[in-house]
């Protein structure tokens, strides 16, 4: 048991950290990396540093309607989709570092089988309500609409593209009804309302439980942008939620009759960190059940901030109804990563995906785990620029940690052939500097058992900081020829700040800490040895030093900005050449209504002041008549006079800029939204009627 935590928090046995499980639906990108799995890697290993018994939990989410609509368009079956998906995702933690003691799956055989017992737990102990309503169904596809499936206005942010379970631009959790305007992803029609049977945990219930153990227990040691979410969900009111959805993809709902039903993705995912944690203890001989239900160990959730009714309200009303499992101490959720000042957007591929930046920027794993943890957005969104990951790399990695640790080692090569040189007579500043190296395993451990990951980051970079500063105040290399005694004391103080560096670098860049721990040929020290003054005794031989970090240049940063411009240029083109959803149908009746006529252009001029409109006059077999149009940027007025056009004639006349307008022309747009006239292919005889 190692002493208690720096902040005097309670002592626990072990810990439980799980991250939420990405969809394995697209690769992982910056933003998932900034939110969760940075600083949950930071906050695993700092605890295996302090010698705490941790299992760190992963797993691919693989239920669900993303999977479904992914694996529909690319006309593949959703065991496809997570099957690809899922071995990128895992790679790509595994070289990034994220040290998971376990990357499972929600599609294994043993999640399977964890979550239906979870659900026939709470069914035949009565804590699940089946009732009969009516939902949305789309009769074109012959198939209920649960979520993802159906897509409409948020009554909160009238965002237009919210979903029928979550609006992604509000983060507001939503019910299909809720959504005005509700279509359906897989025909674009309206859908229509059908009974169905489902089984709801009324979260009604637990709201005493999460009054007194959110609001009032969690009040000062929750985050505030995660406390106040749960304030507010829970003063709104807690409804039922429903637990089960009538798809083909998923845990299949364990009670007889209920063909066709699985359990809702946001109830078996959860469940998923259970599997996980089974699956770990299976591979290793160890008990999972205490990382779960003793009341020694700490359970924290790493997620973002969309996941936080998940994991606050619903998930913990789950685990309390079944009765035998412990509560989240913390669920530090992060806000969202923006990427040059956008939205970070699988859809719109605006994203640094994690497995190309590990192609692009082989052995700079931990350069992007320095900037996204420096720049995570840890009480509000912020944002990811090329040029502040250069910034950063090039004047604080480069300039201060590695430049420090390089000068120390090529220094020691030199004078004393790479042995630890003793230390002499201390003077004031030497013993001041010893003295403040001992504050930094608790500083930077009071920060992280705060879930403060900025600020315990930039608390390492201070002890670098404190070793450059001292190294280059005392100027060994001015002074060594008349004094070699004085550098011995300069150099060996400077080489136990890095091998404290080594010991508290770790968590945040593991990769760094190896190579430094390498080069000073020193074992893995825990955490509470760093600080002290005899790390590396007299006579320690260390290794050749290498550069821990190399200068980023700009021609590297400038591929990244090209990229992303490219890609913003390609979705511009993509949004514009988009084809338009079919209107709702219309009765032939209706269509007879629209009176169709062949005209053609006699005179054309500009309409002044604007720079879209022409003013036609059009003869139509039944005389002339003057029509204003929006054609003015795709053609020029002497271009088109002696065109046959089609005409809505008995379009009610409108004054345009002054000028009375009578019926419009129709026009074609597509190809980045020109236009061009849509015309008989011969010569037609103006007034031709158009059916
Ligand atoms: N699959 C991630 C998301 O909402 C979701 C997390 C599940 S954690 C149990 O993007
Ligand atoms: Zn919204």
């Amino acid at each position: 048991m190692t002493p208690a935590a720096p902040n005097g928090e309670k002592n626990f046995k072990r810990y439980t950290v799980t991250s939420a499980l990405p969809y394995a639906n697209g690769p992982v990108h910056i933003g998932h990396l900034a939110g969760v799995y940075v600083p949950a890697d930071i906050y695993a290993r700092y605890l295996r540093s302090r010698g705490e018994d941790v299992v760190f939990i992963g797993g691919s989410d693989e239920h669900g309607v993303p999977i479904t609509i992914k694996a529909r368009k690319e006309g593949i079956t959703p065991q496809d989709v997570v099957d690809k998906y899922h071995t990128m995702i895992k790679d790509s933690f595994e070289k990034f570092g994220i040290s998971f003691d376990v990357y499972s799956r929600t599609s294994a055989p043993i999640h399977h089988e964890t979550a239906s017992a979870f659900f026939k737990k709470l069914n035949q102990s009565g804590k699940l309500s089946e009732k009969e309503t009516e939902q949305f169904y789309d009769e074109a596809n012959k198939q209920f609409l649960a979520d993802r499936y159906i897509t409409g206005t948020c009554p909160h942010c009238s965002f237009e593209k919210a979903y029928g379970d979550q609006c992604e631009n509000c983060g507001t959790s939503l019910s299909p009804t809720d959504l005005i305007n509700p279509k359906s992803v897989l025909s674009g029609n309206n859908p229509v309302m059908r009974k169905t049977r489902h089984w709801y945990l009324p979260l009604q219930d637990y709201e005493p439980m999460l009054r007194q153990w959110i609001l009032e227990g969690h009040k000062h040691d929750w985050k505030s942008n995660v406390y106040g979410q749960c304030k507010s969900w829970i003063d709104q009111g807690l409804q039922p939620r429903a637990v089960t959805r009538d798809l083909d993809w998923g845990v299949k709902v364990p009670v007889e009759g209920a063909e066709g039903k699985v359990l809702y993705v946001w109830f078996d995912a959860p469940i998923g960190y259970i599997s996980a944690t089974r699956e770990w203890a299976e591979a290793t001989g160890n008990n999972w059940e205490p990382y779960w239900k003793d009341k020694e160990s700490k359970l924290v959730h790493f997620i973002g901030k969309d996941n936080i009714v998940f994991h606050c309200i619903i998930f913990p009303s789950m685990l309390h109804a079944e009765g035998s499992y412990i509560l989240p101490e913390n669920v530090p959720a992060n806000e969202f990563l923006n990427l040059e000042g956008d939205k970070i957007s699988t859809s719109r591929n605006w994203a640094v995906w994690l497995h190309e930046y590990l192609e692009e920027f082989p052995g700079q794993q931990d350069v992007l785990r320095y900037v996204l943890c420096a720049a995570a957005p840890e009480t509000k969104d912020n944002d990811f620029t090329w040029k502040d990951f250069q910034a950063r790399n090039n004047s604080e990695l480069l300039a201060i940690f590695g430049n420090f640790v390089n000068r120390t080692l090529v220094l020691t090569q030199k004078y004393f052939d790479g042995k630890v040189p003793g230390r002499n007579e201390l003077t004031d500043y030497d013993k001041e500097v010893l003295e403040q190296m001992k504050r930094f395993p608790g500083s930077i451990a009071k920060s992280l058992e705060s879930y403060r990951f900025r600020e315990a980051l930039n608390e390492l970079m201070n002890l670098a900081r404190l070793g450059n500063k001292y190294l280059t105040d005392n100027e060994p290399w001015k002074i060594f020829k008349q004094d070699p005694e004085r550098v011995k004391t300069i150099l060996n103080i400077n080489l136990q700040i890095c091998a404290s560096l080594a010991v508290l670098s770790e968590p945040f860049l593991p990769f760094t800490s190896d190579k430094l721990f390498k080069m000073l040929s020193l074992d893995n020290l825990l955490w509470d040895r760093a600080g002290e003054s005899d790390l590396l005794n007299a006579g320690h031989q260390i290794a050749e030093p290498h550069l821990l970090f190399e200068k980023i240049e700009d021609e590297k940063i400038q591929q990244q900005v090209d990229k992303l411009i490219n890609t913003r240029k390609a979705n511009e083109e993509e949004e514009n050449s988009k084809v338009e959803d079919f209107n709702e149908d219309i009765s032939y009746e209706d269509f007879m209504k629209m009176d169709l006529r062949v005209a053609t252009i006699m005179a054309a001029e500009k309409v002044a002041k604007t720079k879209k409109l022409l003013k036609l006059t059009l003869e139509t077999g039944l005389g002339q008549r003057t029509v204003v149009s929006g054609i003015a940027e795709y053609y020029k007025p002497e271009d088109i006079i002696g065109k046959q056009v089609v005409l809505l004639a008995n379009l009610t006349p409108k004054n345009i800029k002054g000028i009375e307008s009578h019926g419009m022309i129709l026009m074609a747009s597509g190809n980045n939204g020109e236009l061009s006239f849509v015309q008989p292919d011969k010569m037609v005889a103006n007034g031709g009627i158009i059916s």
